[in-house]
């Protein structure tokens, strides 16, 4: 008789954001004459740049010709690309073999399945609040024990608030596995080298494995903060890190990215090598490889000029996270991040909870936003709103808010 995964059965709620999608068009459907505006999904909206349009369409040609089409490639990615995204790190100051690096499609898949890698008995910490997919694929994963109030047993929760600047404190007892993101979605906040630094000594010290998402690197526009975990020493002999096209080039829809596994990475029971074997173990096992067309994309993504138009993109979305920070201070509202991240994590008003200001905003102003509870316990009490968006739908939310936002 065949049984079902019981771990699915631990997770309380469906996944965040088909949630939000969900409140959004019910709401629509009952208030047909609203325009709604939606800063919830952190979804890229501006069209792929001409180089990456023309490196896309250059790989569609290849398939076109016998001498030039190919089918399955390796599971690890294009070898250019890999040596075109190494070559990147060497720009932090990094240097990586071929071989530590895995294309993939997209920092989402990895995030969730690089846990299965390691043994359901090692202890999970997670930042407090989190995007959801740590938490989710480690219970999925058997890593944690039952929930209750969108907590998990046997998991550890390390809670960014406004006292410790959004950047965790160490966990207190030992734990295995520790999920990092930087810059940090939802909070905005970018961890600086000295605190990466805290968990890189941990991790050596305890032979932990630091799980990096630096999907929102290309965010950073202060030359001092890290892009990398890697730009700190000791980092490769504990840190996986996750990494992402879809936010720096608009490939949400295209999916492209890659993480980094490096062969010096050891943890308790595995010598340096191991980690990186079995990742290959599993991607070549498991996954067949990111598109080829997509691939050349990427590979235009990484060109000078490619490089060139992603920052031209990046500044755009910038500058509507300085509009929409700018409008909320304005009406007097505590706000966070917006700077070097794509988000703007603010409190709610009066005490008010995530869920009651998402209902607020959206019934007052017509925006969408986040509530900050779904990203975990710690985030309760606030919202986020991504500065994704075209610059006139951001202006259009923006007076919306300041209009109509009762406070
Ligand atoms: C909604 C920290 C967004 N359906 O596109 P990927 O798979 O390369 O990257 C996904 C990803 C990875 N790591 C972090 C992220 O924030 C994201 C994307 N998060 C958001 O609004 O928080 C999109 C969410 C999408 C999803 O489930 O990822």
């Amino acid at each position: 008789m065949a049984k079902v995964n019981p771990h699915y059965g631990k997770l309380q709620a469906g996944y965040l954001f088909p949630e939000i999608a969900k409140r959004t068009r019910e709401f629509a459907a009952d208030n047909p004459d609203a325009r709604v505006m939606r800063l919830g999904i952190g979804n890229t909206t501006e069209p792929l740049t001409p180089a990456i349009v023309s490196g896309l369409h250059a790989g569609v040609d290849k398939l076109a010709s016998a001498d030039t089409y190919t089918g399955y490639g390796d599971e690890q990615g294009f070898s250019e690309l890999r040596e075109a995204i190494a070559k990147r790190y060497t720009t932090y100051g990094v240097t990586l073999d071929l071989d530590d690096i895995f294309v993939s499609d997209g920092a989402k898949s990895d995030s969730a399945n690089i846990q299965s890698i390691f043994g359901e008995d090692n202890v999970v910490a997670v930042q407090d609040p989190a995007y959801p997919v740590y938490v989710d694929s480690n219970v999925i994963g058997g890593k944690t024990g039952s929930g209750s109030d969108g907590q998990f047993d046997g998991l550890v929760y390390m809670p960014c608030t406004e006292e410790n600047n959004f950047f965790p404190e160490l966990p207190e007892g030992k734990v295995d596995l520790i999920y990092l993101c930087s810059p940090n979605n939802p909070t905005g906040a970018v961890a600086t080298i000295q605190q990466l630094k805290t968990f890189v000594d941990y991790a050596l010290e305890h032979k932990a494995v630091i799980i990096f998402d630096a999907a929102y690197a290309s965010f950073i526009s202060d030359s001092r903060l890290p892009r990398s975990i890697y730009e700190v020493e000791g980092a490769k002999e504990c840190a996986i890190e996750i990494n992402s096209f879809s936010k720096e080039a608009g490939f949400t829809g295209v999916r492209l990215g890659w993480t980094v596994v490096p062969k010096a990475l050891v943890c308790e029971d595995g010598d340096a090598g191991e980690v990186n074997r079995l990742w290959l173990r599993r991607q070549t096992t498991m996954f067949n490889g990111a598109s080829n067309v997509v691939q050349y994309g990427g590979l235009a993504v990484l060109t000078e000029q490619g490089q060139k138009e992603c920052q031209e993109l990046v500044t755009y979305y910038m500058a509507n996270a300085k509009r929409i920070r700018a409008c909320l201070e304005g009406l007097g509202i505590t706000c966070f991040g917006g700077e070097n991240a794509p988000y703007v994590w603010l409190k709610t008003p009066d005490g008010m909870t995530s869920w009651e200001f998402f209902d607020k905003m959206l019934n007052e102003t017509h925006v969408v936003g986040t509530p900050g509870s779904g990203f975990g316990p710690a985030g309760e009490g606030y919202f986020r709103l991504s500065a994704f968006g075209h610059k006139e739908d951001i202006e259009e939310a923006v007076a919306s808010i300041q209009s109509n936002l009762k406070l």
